[in-house]
Formats: structure tokens, C-alpha cells, sequence
């Protein structure tokens, strides 16, 4: 006879005979909050209890099977069970227990079926530890059990990768069982009546020994100390392994510890405000509603950022039409795409035998009124207004009624360029960032008459991309451009004063950019920000310090950064090392200005860098260019290589506060009253004991 009872809310049991399901029913991912972490315990302890039933297995509703502990709790008083107890008693289960997966199992949701007596996969499965992405190691038995059923080097990969590990990878390491096809509960029953029937073996995980491999554990700890030397958690994941050779008890007790520790860090709570700013992004209104269709996407330009743009469409299955100009520039645009489509294939993004069909989905064409078939077309040409003005009016007469018209633009005013059409309503800004096929921001730019499905249609086209799509407004250089115009300032007084390039390099590398500003200008070429400088001579407030000057004199030289194998950099294989010339073009223009060099520390760089970068994101947000604080982190995060684990810039400056913000402000704008002014914002933020958080 069977019979269910719900043991809470969330958990509930059903028995068959000698067999009893679990299943665990917390949408939309069944995360490990309070409610289930009891319920679970509940329900096998009441089994073993009762007695009657011979094997239990557990699966879960939805559309996964748990994909970890409730993020939503972390932060907050821990409530009882914890985790890794909760486990404990079903691994100690005198009844067999088997675990059935299906769609993506994480962190505690992986760690979970670990716990288990026999696990079986239903295809399509991910497992993974996806812990160090949270500033955390697994602390719920995953460095412990992990080990012992795959090694060492597997568990080591898992926890520190973060990556999601196919079904048949993970039967291949013997990470699971079984992979089967079917629906869980059906899996679950056939499962466990395979255990009565003695087809399935069933033991306890931590009755294995981790075959020992010392080489790998000192070999990784080494490398961790030299490549993420201010990481907190990668180095404790190294430690929690290693302790997977001793008894459970003990090991389970280090790696609760390093949990714990990690919890505390604020490289915690930086990557889960980035976790859930990246979702948070789309989570207003504007990006909501009804939206066009984007069946197919014309991309006009052929150039690096048009073929990123085309590669990136491709890739997600959308059919892309590329117009260029002439001949030799649509040839060129074919093949970047198609050399990065091959890219993709080599780096395991594509499958091989789909790239012919990906490139079967371009359509190069010369002739513009091709145009008239696509649902939006997305301009990437250079930034020239009236080029854009030219292309914009040509593509009225020549887009079909409800095509979206978006302009790639990074500065220019989208409504100068909607005004051009006689359709403003479906114009909109979309610009992506370079290597546009690469990089995940795209800032989806609101004109003044942009239609609200227009606009949604910008966050849906961000969705297909798997693009972190962020609502910005017009302005020169909207969120990140304009900001970034701002601080990339303060990196060149630094120069003038008395720092050297290197130095400004190294202290913010130290901070976590992966790369400091003047090694990122040699890598983008330094004439763009030349041009830029040129562009903006005219109109430049003759009040305003000039930053310029270093760079301007690189540039004449024709040095454009690692293009040309020089700029603040000399390039010849190998590591980059300092261009001497750049410091004979400092001191002359030091001498030149009357400049007496200064010693700055490496904290003072990264504090006046980073309170120019907060400044500016401030107003960012005071004037409405951004909607929260929360969107500038996440333009940072996806667009600027801002260090992940920091959360943001208005996040970080959270840490800071913004009395010692404003305060730093004051001191600094005794030099450079000018460049160093307080935005209100934060003076009112300073006077209130507010911080950006609460704006979100
Ligand atoms: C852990 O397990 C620690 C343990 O080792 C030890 C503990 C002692 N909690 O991403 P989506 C929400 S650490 C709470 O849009 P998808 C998410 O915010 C955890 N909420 O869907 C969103 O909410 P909303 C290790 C969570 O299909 C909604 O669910 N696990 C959690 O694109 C849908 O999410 C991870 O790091 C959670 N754990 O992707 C896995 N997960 O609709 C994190 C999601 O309000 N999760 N939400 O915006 C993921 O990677 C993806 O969500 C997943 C689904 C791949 C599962």
C-alpha cells in the first residue's frame, strides 16, 4: 500500500512497500535553507525509527534537484541543523540511501547526494562545487567526500574551478553510479527496488580512504600563493582537502572551520552581492513585459566590435545578416567570425561538428536593403555622428514596421540618432564591449522616446546572449565609459606626481584588477584615448587639470600600447616590462609643469584611484544615468575587470563609508579643488549613516 505525509511544508515522505521517497520540494532551485535541512533530517530519522522501510531515496520537484545551501541565509544568524550534520545522519543511516539528480546538483545540493549511499544522475545532470564563486569553500562535506571517491586532483579541480561537471564526466570519475533517463520519482523507485534486489551496491562514502596524492596538494598550494596570493577561500579549500585523509570527524571539523572563517570575509560578501546583482539587473520593470520578436539580427560593420557583436548573435542560435561597405571589409568581418567561431570550438564553447551550421547562419551581404528581413539591427560602425546620422535615416526607409534599431555607440546622444528616423520609439543604444563575443556587459541605453517593449526587447535580446544586461541613460560615456573617463584621471596625477606607471600598476593589481590601468590602455591601444583627447580639446574646461600629457607624448611617438610592441609597456615575448623612454617623457614633462616628484604608498594609490572611481559612480547614480548603485557594480564586474570578489565600486565604497569617503574627498581637493569635489549624494550619505546598499 502507499501512503505520503508530509513531514513539512517543504519535505515530504511517500512509502511503497519496502521502499520510502524523500522528496524535497523547494522551488525554484531547492535550496538547503532551514525548512529543508530539518525536514531532511526529520524524515530519516523517522524512518530509521519507525522501521519498515529497507531502502529510502531521495529526489527532489522542479525543474532541478538542489542547487545548494539557501544563499538568502548567508550573513545571518546560522539556524539549527547545520549542514554538514544533517548529512552526517543520513550518510550513519542504518537504511540504505540513495539519491536520484537530475538538472544542475551544487555546492550542498551535490554535497547532499555525496552523503548518499548510491547515487544516480538523470541525463542532462551538472554536478559541481560552486562554493569559491561565493567567496566560499564547500562546507558541507564536499572537500571530504569529493576526494575520496575521485581523488584528489578531481576534488581540487571541482572546488576551486567552480565548474560544472557533465553527467558522464562525473560517472566516469565515479562521482556518481548511475546515469539514467527517465523522470526522478520513476528513476527513485526503480532505483531503490534495484538496491532490494542487490543490482545496486550501496555504501557509506566515508568508509573509502582518499588515495593519497601529496605532489597534487602541494603543487596547487604553491601555485595559489603566487596567483591569488589575497584569495582567502582557495587557500582553505587546499587545507580542507588535505584533510580529507583523516577520519571524518576530524576533517569534516577543518573543513567547518575554513567554512566558517570564509563566511566572515568581506570577499563574501562581495561575490554574493555580485551574485545577486547579476540577477538583480533584470529584475526591474523596464526589463519586463511584452517584447519584439529577434529571429533574425542585422549587424552593420564588420569590424572588430560588429563581428564580436555577429559572433556573439551566432552563438546563441540567431541567425545574423552583416553588412559592410565594400568588398575587403566584408571579407575581413567573415573572417573574424569565423576565427572566432573556431576560437569558440577550441575552447570547448562549441561543438565541433556544430560550427558549419553556426556559420551557415551568417549572411554577409553588401547591399543594405537585405536589412528589410531582420527583427533588429544593431550599428557598429565607427563614432562619427554623421555616419551614424547617414545609416540611421537610410535604415528608416529600409527596416520592416517594429524593427528594433539599436546604435553600438559608446558616447554619442542616442536621441540625436533616433531623431534621424521618424521612428524614435523603436531606437535604442546597445552597446557591447570588446571582444563583444567575450565579454558579458551590455549597457542597453534608454533614449527619450525608446518604446517600453523596445527597451524590454533590449534585455531579452541581453537573456538569449547570456549577457548581463544593464539599463543605462544618455550621457557621454554612459555608466561605464563615463566613469571610467573620470578615475582613469586620477591613475595619470598619480604619474605626474611622482608614481611611476609600473607602480600604479602593481598597487592596483595587488587591490585584484586583473590588470592595472596603464597595462589595460597598452592592450586597448593607447590612440583611442589619444583621439578621444583630441576630440574633446575644443570643449575642455580650461579650469581643469589636463591629464594628458604623459600619454599624448607616447602616442606621438607611435606608440599605441602591445600593437605597436611599445607604449608604457616594451612588448618582446614575454612578460611586459617597463618602456624606459616613458620615463625620460615623465621626468621631461615633470621639469616642464615645475613638478617636484612625490613618494606615494601603494594604499594611497589604490585610495585616491578607487575614491575618484566611487565619486564619479556616485553621480552616476545622483543623476539617474544608473538606476541603483547595484547596476554601476555590476557594469564594473562585467565590463572593467573590477575585481569580483570586492563586489563593485558603490559596494566597496560601502566598506569604506562615506564619512572617510567625503573626508578623503576634502583632503585631496586641497591640491585639485577642481577634480576633487564631494558629490551631494555622498555628503548627504556621510551626514545620514546611509550607505549605497539601501538604495538598491
Ligand atoms: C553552498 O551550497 C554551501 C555549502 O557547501 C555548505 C553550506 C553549509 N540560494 O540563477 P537563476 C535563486 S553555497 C538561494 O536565475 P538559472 C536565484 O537568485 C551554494 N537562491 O536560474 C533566482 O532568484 P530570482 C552553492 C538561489 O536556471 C532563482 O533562484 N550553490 C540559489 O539560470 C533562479 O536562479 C550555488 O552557488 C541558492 N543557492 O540557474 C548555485 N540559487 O528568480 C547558485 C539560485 O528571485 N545557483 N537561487 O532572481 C546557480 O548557479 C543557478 O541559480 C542555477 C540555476 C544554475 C542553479
Amino acid at each position: 500500500m502507499a501512503e505520503s505525509r508530509q513531514v513539512n511544508d517543504l519535505i515530504s515522505i511517500e512509502r511503497q512497500g519496502d521502499i520510502a521517497l524523500i522528496c524535497i520540494d523547494n522551488p525554484p532551485v531547492n535550496a538547503t535553507g532551514q525548512q529543508v535541512r530539518e525536514g531532511l533530517q526529520k524524515a530519516v530519522e523517522q524512518l530509521n525509527a519507525e522501521g519498515g522501510a529497507k531502502v529510502i531515496a531521495i529526489y527532489a520537484a522542479g525543474r532541478t534537484f538542489v542547487a545548494g545551501a539557501d544563499i538568502k541565509e548567508f550573513g545571518k544568524p546560522p539556524q539549527p541543523p547545520a549542514l554538514p550534520d544533517v548529512f552526517n545522519i543520513i550518510e550513519d543511516s542504518e537504511i540504505p540511501v540513495t539519491s536520484v539528480m537530475h538538472g544542475t546538483a551544487l555546492g550542498g545540493g551535490f554535497e547532499l547526494g555525496l552523503a548518499t549511499h548510491a547515487r544516480i544522475g538523470i541525463e542532462g545532470l551538472r554536478v559541481g562545487l560552486p562554493e569559491i564563486n561565493l567567496g566560499l569553500l564547500p562546507g558541507a562535506g564536499g572537500t571530504q567526500r569529493v576526494p575520496r571517491l575521485a581523488g584528489i586532483p578531481m576534488a581540487l579541480d571541482m572546488a576551486l574551478s567552480g565548474r560544472m561537471v557533465p553527467a558522464q564526466e562525473a560517472l566516469e570519475k565515479g562521482l556518481i553510479d548511475r546515469l539514467e533517463a527517465g523522470d526522478p520519482r520513476d528513476v527513485a523507485i526503480a532505483a531503490a527496488q534495484d538496491v532490494l534486489d542487490g543490482k545496486l551496491q550501496t555504501r557509506r562514502t566515508c568508509d573509502l580512504d582518499t588515495p593519497k596524492d601529496d605532489a597534487a596538494l602541494e603543487e596547487t598550494a604553491t601555485m595559489l600563493r603566487k596567483k591569488q596570493p589575497h584569495m582567502f577561500s582557495p587557500h582553505k579549500i587546499v587545507e580542507a582537502v588535505r584533510a580529507s585523509y583523516l577520519p571524518r570527524t576530524e576533517g569534516m571539523a577543518i573543513e567547518r572551520q575554513a567554512f566558517v572563517d570564509s563566511m566572515d570575509t568581506p570577499q563574501r560578501a562581495g561575490m554574493i552581492h555580485a551574485f545577486f546583482g547579476e540577477r538583480a539587473v533584470s529584475g526591474i520593470p523596464e526589463a519586463k513585459g511584452d517584447t519584439r520578436p529577434l529571429d533574425r539580427i542585422g549587424v552593420i560593420g564588420g569590424g572588430t566590435m560588429g563581428s564580436g557583436i555577429a559572433t556573439s548573435c551566432l552563438l546563441a542560435g540567431i541567425p545574423v545578416t552583416l553588412v559592410e561597405v565594400a568588398q575587403d571589409g566584408l571579407d575581413r568581418g567573415v573572417a573574424t567570425i569565423t576565427k572566432n567561431i573556431d576560437g569558440a570550438v577550441s575552447r570547448g564553447k562549441l561543438a565541433a561538428d556544430k560550427r558549419d551550421a553556426v556559420l551557415g547562419m551568417l549572411t554577409p551581404t553588401l547591399a543594405m536593403e537585405e536589412l528589410a528581413r531582420v527583427d533588429l539591427v544593431i550599428e557598429a560602425v565607427f563614432e562619427k555622428m554623421d555616419v551614424k546620422r547617414d545609416i540611421f535615416g537610410k535604415l528608416d526607409g529600409i527596416c520592416k514596421q517594429g524593427a528594433v534599431l539599436a546604435s553600438n555607440t559608446s558616447y554619442l546622444d542616442i536621441n540625436e540618432i533616433a531623431a534621424c528616423t521618424s521612428r524614435p520609439q523603436d531606437v535604442l543604444g546597445l552597446h557591447f564591449f570588446s571582444p563583444a563575443h567575450v565579454m558579458r556587459l551590455l549597457e542597453i541605453v534608454q533614449g527619450e522616446k525608446t518604446a517600453a517593449d523596445v527597451l524590454a526587447t533590449g534585455f531579452a535580446l541581453a537573456k538569449k546572449l547570456k549577457k548581463v544586461g544593464v539599463l543605462a541613460q544618455v550621457c557621454d560615456g554612459f555608466i561605464g565609459n563615463r566613469i571610467l573617463a573620470h578615475y582613469s584621471k586620477a591613475a595619470s596625477y598619480l604619474v605626474l606626481d611622482g608614481a611611476s606607471p609600473q607602480q600604479v600598476d602593481d598597487a592596483l593589481e595587488g587591490f585584484g584588477f586583473a590588470m592595472g590601468p596603464h597595462k589595460v590602455g597598452d592592450l586597448a591601444g593607447l590612440d583611442i584615448g589619444w583621439m578621444t583627447r583630441k576630440r574633446k580639446a575644443d570643449t575642455r574646461d580650461p579650469n581643469e587639470r589636463y591629464a594628458g600629457d604623459v600619454a599624448d607624448r607616447i602616442c606621438e611617438n607611435g606608440w599605441f600600447g602591445r600593437k605597436t610592441g611599445k607604449g608604457y609597456y616594451v612588448y618582446e615575448g614575454g612578460a611586459p616590462v617597463p618602456n624606459p623612454e616613458v620615463a625620460t617623457i615623465i621626468d621631461t614633462v615633470r621639469t616642464e609643469k615645475g613638478i617636484t616628484p612625490r613618494e606615494f604608498t601603494d594604499q594611497e594609490i589604490i585610495d585616491r584611484y578607487m575614491t575618484a572611481m566611487i565619486s564619479e559612480a556616485a553621480r552616476v547614480v545622483e543623476d539617474g544615468t544608473a538606476k541603483r548603485p547595484v547596476d554601476v557594480d555590476m557594469v564594473f564586474l562585467f565590463g572593467y575587470g573590477f575585481p569580483r570578489f570586492r563586489g563593485g565600486p558603490l559596494h566597496y565604497a560601502d566598506t569604506i563609508g562615506a564619512a572617510e569617503l567625503v573626508e578623503r574627498i576634502k583632503t585631496y581637493a586641497k591640491e585639485d579643488p577642481h577634480y576633487w569635489q564631494v558629490p551631494p549624494i555622498l555628503e548627504k550619505m556621510a551626514q545620514d549613516g546611509t550607505k549605497f546598499a539601501d538604495l538598491n
